[in-house]
């Protein structure tokens, strides 16, 4: 039995939208616990919402094609993410048909690429940042990130411009929970990013860029949808960017995990022996613990009943996705950092959902995940093996109600030396 649901979902505030924007990442949570379930109705910019945590709320939202993601998100927030005609717009079958074009990108071989022009970005900066002056991390993953995905999706380097690529994705990701000015400034770059990603699919379609087979670029421009016709150009190009973006995005977990290297000094020290059994738990419990992606919408697409509750045709549902990864039910002392946590973890789909829950074709969970997961664990090796730095005194503060979040300070570092 779900802890509020068949008695009734409970009602909180009339209107939410201020109370969130001050309370940040905890703001469901909280008034879960004050409430004593898992669910409660409010309102958010004067719609009507029902908001939800935890492993069986995750269950209901991702299976059964119960939900759309069509008219579920602020457009403040969806035009600098997936945009509209992206793969996130569809539903049923044409959303499996394009969703299958994501996975097939994520081949094992495909992951190892990446990790390898990831490293190979990392040494070459290494030996650049060893011995200079202070570095702030978190800007040199997003540099080196962009590079190495606009390598990776097929794109030669010379027809991408890599700072301002960098530039453009960054601000995306930055100010997708920003209203006002920063908003606005990040979609005149993100049109900017559109007609040039418009420019590189339509010149591989006409033969002058040539991707290898199976990158990114290759399977976007001559992806068939299921009416059998190419993606409209501009289509492509949001897909495009629904690539690069995201992996830039992956720059905030590299920042994470090395303020959990340095928080955290007894894992360093183990990973930098060599041992690597324990770097796959030390990634996900950064990606449980830290918060990134807060949480997520989506609307009723059929009625159903749920624990004897009644879910309309056009319900709004937000899926908390920051309150499930520290639900208590779901994880002891989840305000602790815990990577020993999964050494006998039993992960069913829906309880470490930081990208989303339940089935990759199916549903909308992120057919990125594992790429995120690959590029991390590298990550813990270069930090902890490769290189070595000081720290100096500085804000790390992670702010709760800036989202997305990232550590005031973005990550000083000084003195790098490459170690070994
Ligand atoms: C979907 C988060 C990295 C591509 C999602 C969703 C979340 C998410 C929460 C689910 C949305 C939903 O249920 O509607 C993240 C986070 C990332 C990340 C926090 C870390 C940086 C990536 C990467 C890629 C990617 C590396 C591709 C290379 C996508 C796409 C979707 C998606 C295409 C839409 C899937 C669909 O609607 O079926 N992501 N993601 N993401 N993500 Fe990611
Ligand atoms: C991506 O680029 O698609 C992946 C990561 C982007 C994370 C940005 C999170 C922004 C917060 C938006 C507020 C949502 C309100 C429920």
């Amino acid at each position: 039995p779900v802890r509020g649901a068949g008695s009734g979902i409970p009602r909180d505030v009339f209107d939410a939208s201020i109370p969130f924007l001050r309370e940040g990442y905890s703001f469901i949570s909280s008034r879960c616990d004050l409430h004593g379930t898992d669910a409660f109705r409010t309102r958010v910019m004067l719609t009507p919402v029902i908001c939800m945590r935890g492993a069986d709320a995750a269950r209901m939202f991702y299976g059964g094609d119960r939900f759309t993601r069509k008219n579920s998100m602020p457009a403040s927030v969806l035009h600098l993410l997936q945009d509209l005609g992206s793969v996130q717009s569809l539903d049923g079958d044409p959303h499996r048909l394009r969703k299958a074009m994501f996975l097939a990108m994520m081949s094992p071989a495909g992951l190892d690429q990446a990790t390898a022009i990831f490293a190979e970005e990392f040494r070459a900066a290494a030996r650049l940042w060893a011995g200079g002056d202070r570095i702030m991390l978190h800007g040199e993953f997003r540099r080196l990130l962009t590079r190495t995905v606009l390598r990776w999706a097929g794109i030669p380097l010379d027809r991408a411009d890599p700072r301002t690529r960098a530039r453009e994705l960054g601000a995306m990701v930055d100010h997708a929970g920003s209203l006002g000015p920063a908003n606005l400034w990040a979609q005149r770059l993100r049109r900017q990013s559109e007609r040039w990603a418009k420019g590189v699919v339509a010149d591989c379609r006409r033969g002058r860029i040539a991707p290898p087979d199976g990158s990114a670029l290759a399977l976007i421009a001559s992806h068939r949808d299921i009416d059998g016709r190419l993606l409209d150009l501009e289509v492509a190009a949001v897909e495009l960017l629904n690539v690069l973006r995201p992996t830039v995005a992956v720059d905030r977990f590299l920042t994470f995990i090395a303020l959990a290297l340095h928080c955290y000094p007894g894992w360093r020290a183990r990973f930098a022996e060599g041992g690597d059994g324990d770097v796959a738990h030390f990634v996900q419990e950064v990606r449980r613990y830290y918060p990134f992606f807060p949480g997520i919408g989506g609307r009723v697409a059929r009625p159903f009943d749920w624990h004897g509750h009644l879910f309309r045709t056009g319900q709004w549902v937000l899926l908390d996705l920051y309150g499930t990864n520290h639900h208590p039910d779901l994880w002891e002392n989840p305000q602790a950092f815990r990577p020993e946590r999964f050494r006998d973890w039993a992960d069913d789909g829906h309880n470490l959902i930081p990208q989303g829950a339940g089935d990759f074709l199916r549903g909308h969970r992120c057919p990125g995940e594992w790429l995120t997961i690959a590029l991390m664990e590298e990550t813990v090796r270069l930090l902890s093996r490769e290189v070595d730095y000081d720290v100096p005194a500085q804000n790390l503060e992670v702010r709760m109600t800036a989202m997305p979040a990232l550590p005031q300070s973005g990550f000083v570092i000084s003195n790098l030396w490459l170690a070994g």
